[in-house]
Protein backbone atom coordinates (compact mmCIF):
# COMPACT_ATOMS: atom_id res chain seq x y z
CA UNK A 1 0.00 0.00 0.00
CA UNK A 2 1.35 3.57 -0.88
CA UNK A 3 2.49 5.37 2.17
CA UNK A 4 1.69 9.67 2.36
CA UNK A 5 3.48 11.26 4.63
CA UNK A 6 0.53 14.19 6.09
CA UNK A 7 3.18 16.88 7.29
CA UNK A 8 1.61 19.71 9.80
CA UNK A 9 3.72 22.87 10.77
CA UNK A 10 3.60 25.12 13.19
CA UNK A 11 0.57 26.56 15.39
CA UNK A 12 -1.31 23.67 14.08
CA UNK A 13 -1.91 21.76 17.22
CA UNK A 14 -3.92 24.79 18.45
CA UNK A 15 -6.34 24.11 15.36
CA UNK A 16 -10.12 24.25 16.83
CA UNK A 17 -9.20 26.22 20.13
CA UNK A 18 -8.88 29.89 18.98
CA UNK A 19 -10.08 31.58 15.33
CA UNK A 20 -13.09 28.95 14.22
CA UNK A 21 -14.00 31.71 11.37
CA UNK A 22 -10.58 31.25 9.95
CA UNK A 23 -9.81 27.73 10.91
CA UNK A 24 -12.96 26.05 11.48
CA UNK A 25 -13.90 24.20 14.84
CA UNK A 26 -12.19 20.70 14.19
CA UNK A 27 -8.86 19.88 16.14
CA UNK A 28 -5.72 18.61 14.73
CA UNK A 29 -6.86 14.99 15.78
CA UNK A 30 -10.31 15.49 14.24
CA UNK A 31 -8.52 16.48 10.64
CA UNK A 32 -6.66 13.31 11.05
CA UNK A 33 -9.37 11.07 11.52
CA UNK A 34 -11.25 12.19 8.83
CA UNK A 35 -7.66 11.95 6.75
CA UNK A 36 -7.34 8.08 8.12
CA UNK A 37 -11.16 7.81 6.88
CA UNK A 38 -10.46 9.20 3.39
CA UNK A 39 -6.98 7.18 2.88
CA UNK A 40 -8.39 3.94 3.87
CA UNK A 41 -11.14 3.80 0.82
CA UNK A 42 -8.32 5.34 -1.73
CA UNK A 43 -6.25 2.23 -0.26
CA UNK A 44 -3.77 4.48 1.14
CA UNK A 45 -1.40 4.59 4.23
CA UNK A 46 -1.17 7.85 5.69
CA UNK A 47 1.55 8.81 8.51
CA UNK A 48 0.27 11.99 10.06
CA UNK A 49 2.69 14.77 11.94
CA UNK A 50 2.63 17.90 13.46
CA UNK A 51 5.77 19.67 14.55
CA UNK A 52 6.26 23.60 15.59
CA UNK A 53 10.14 23.00 14.50
CA UNK A 54 11.27 23.65 11.26
CA UNK A 55 14.47 21.41 11.21
CA UNK A 56 11.92 18.69 12.54
CA UNK A 57 9.90 19.18 9.19
CA UNK A 58 12.76 18.89 7.40
CA UNK A 59 13.85 15.41 8.91
CA UNK A 60 10.54 14.33 8.44
CA UNK A 61 10.44 15.30 4.24
CA UNK A 62 14.04 13.40 3.77
CA UNK A 63 12.60 10.40 5.72
CA UNK A 64 9.70 10.22 3.35
CA UNK A 65 12.40 9.72 0.72
CA UNK A 66 12.37 5.80 1.75
CA UNK A 67 9.46 5.62 3.81
CA UNK A 68 6.56 7.29 1.44
CA UNK A 69 5.73 7.91 -2.28
CA UNK A 70 4.13 11.02 -1.53
CA UNK A 71 3.39 14.07 0.95
CA UNK A 72 1.25 16.07 1.51
CA UNK A 73 2.15 19.61 3.25
CA UNK A 74 1.23 22.04 5.56
CA UNK A 75 3.76 24.18 6.58
CA UNK A 76 1.84 26.67 8.50
CA UNK A 77 3.43 29.96 8.20
CA UNK A 78 6.34 28.35 7.56
CA UNK A 79 4.87 28.51 4.16
CA UNK A 80 5.74 32.19 3.89
CA UNK A 81 9.50 31.75 4.98
CA UNK A 82 11.06 28.72 4.59
CA UNK A 83 13.62 28.47 2.06
CA UNK A 84 15.00 25.31 3.92
CA UNK A 85 11.66 23.63 3.80
CA UNK A 86 11.48 24.49 0.12
CA UNK A 87 15.26 23.08 -0.74
CA UNK A 88 14.20 19.67 1.57
CA UNK A 89 11.10 19.00 -1.07
CA UNK A 90 12.99 19.87 -3.78
CA UNK A 91 15.84 17.53 -2.83
CA UNK A 92 13.79 15.01 -2.23
CA UNK A 93 11.66 14.81 -5.05
CA UNK A 94 8.27 13.13 -3.83
CA UNK A 95 4.97 14.27 -5.30
CA UNK A 96 4.04 16.98 -3.41
CA UNK A 97 0.35 18.40 -2.45
CA UNK A 98 0.72 21.72 -0.45
CA UNK A 99 -2.35 22.22 1.63
CA UNK A 100 -4.02 24.99 3.75
CA UNK A 101 -7.02 25.16 5.67
CA UNK A 102 -7.38 29.33 4.98
CA UNK A 103 -7.61 30.97 1.42
CA UNK A 104 -4.58 32.52 2.06
CA UNK A 105 -4.98 34.59 -1.12
CA UNK A 106 -8.01 36.21 0.81
CA UNK A 107 -5.85 37.44 3.86
CA UNK A 108 -2.89 39.34 4.53
CA UNK A 109 -0.33 39.97 1.71
CA UNK A 110 2.52 38.60 3.63
CA UNK A 111 0.26 35.29 3.06
CA UNK A 112 0.26 35.56 -0.35
CA UNK A 113 3.45 34.17 -1.53
CA UNK A 114 4.84 30.63 -0.57
CA UNK A 115 8.03 29.04 -0.89
CA UNK A 116 6.84 25.59 -0.46
CA UNK A 117 4.86 26.12 -4.13
CA UNK A 118 7.41 25.91 -6.64
CA UNK A 119 8.58 22.63 -5.30
CA UNK A 120 4.84 21.19 -5.33
CA UNK A 121 3.08 19.57 -7.70
CA UNK A 122 -0.44 21.84 -7.19
CA UNK A 123 -1.70 23.61 -4.05
CA UNK A 124 -5.12 23.26 -2.40
CA UNK A 125 -6.32 26.21 -0.01
CA UNK A 126 -9.53 27.87 1.11
CA UNK A 127 -11.49 24.57 2.28
CA UNK A 128 -10.90 24.22 6.37
CA UNK A 129 -10.44 20.78 6.70
CA UNK A 130 -11.99 19.73 3.76
CA UNK A 131 -8.47 21.06 2.17
CA UNK A 132 -7.05 17.42 3.04
CA UNK A 133 -9.06 14.97 1.64
CA UNK A 134 -8.85 17.47 -1.53
CA UNK A 135 -4.87 16.48 -0.92
CA UNK A 136 -5.39 13.31 -1.02
CA UNK A 137 -7.68 12.45 -4.21
CA UNK A 138 -5.33 15.29 -5.67
CA UNK A 139 -1.68 13.13 -4.57
CA UNK A 140 -3.52 9.58 -6.32
CA UNK A 141 -3.94 11.21 -9.03
CA UNK A 142 -0.65 12.42 -9.22
CA UNK A 143 0.60 8.70 -8.23
CA UNK A 144 -1.58 7.35 -11.07
CA UNK A 145 -0.48 9.29 -13.73
CA UNK A 146 3.45 9.34 -12.77
CA UNK A 147 5.09 7.91 -15.13
CA UNK A 148 6.63 4.69 -13.75
CA UNK A 149 9.79 2.93 -14.91
O1 LIG B 1 -4.54 28.22 6.30
C1 LIG B 1 -3.60 27.50 6.66
O2 LIG B 1 -3.69 26.28 6.73
C2 LIG B 1 -2.28 28.14 7.11
O3 LIG B 1 -1.22 27.30 6.69
C3 LIG B 1 -2.34 28.21 8.63
C4 LIG B 1 -1.15 28.93 9.24
C5 LIG B 1 -0.93 30.29 8.57
O4 LIG B 1 0.25 30.89 9.06
C6 LIG B 1 -0.83 30.16 7.06
O5 LIG B 1 -0.68 31.46 6.50
C7 LIG B 1 -2.08 29.51 6.50
C8 LIG B 1 -1.39 29.18 10.74
C9 LIG B 1 -1.69 27.96 11.51
C10 LIG B 1 -2.07 28.35 12.92
O6 LIG B 1 -3.30 27.75 13.23
C11 LIG B 1 -3.96 28.16 14.35
C12 LIG B 1 -5.20 27.61 14.54
C13 LIG B 1 -5.94 27.98 15.62
C14 LIG B 1 -5.44 28.88 16.54
C15 LIG B 1 -4.20 29.42 16.33
C16 LIG B 1 -3.44 29.06 15.24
Amino acid sequence: MKMIYILNGPNLNLLGTREPEIYGAETLAMVEEKCTIKAKALGLSIDFRQSNVEGELINWIHEARLKAQGIIINAGAFTHTSVALHDALKGVGLPTIEVHLSNVYKRESFRHHSYISPAAHGVICGFGPHSYELALDGIVSVLNTTRKG
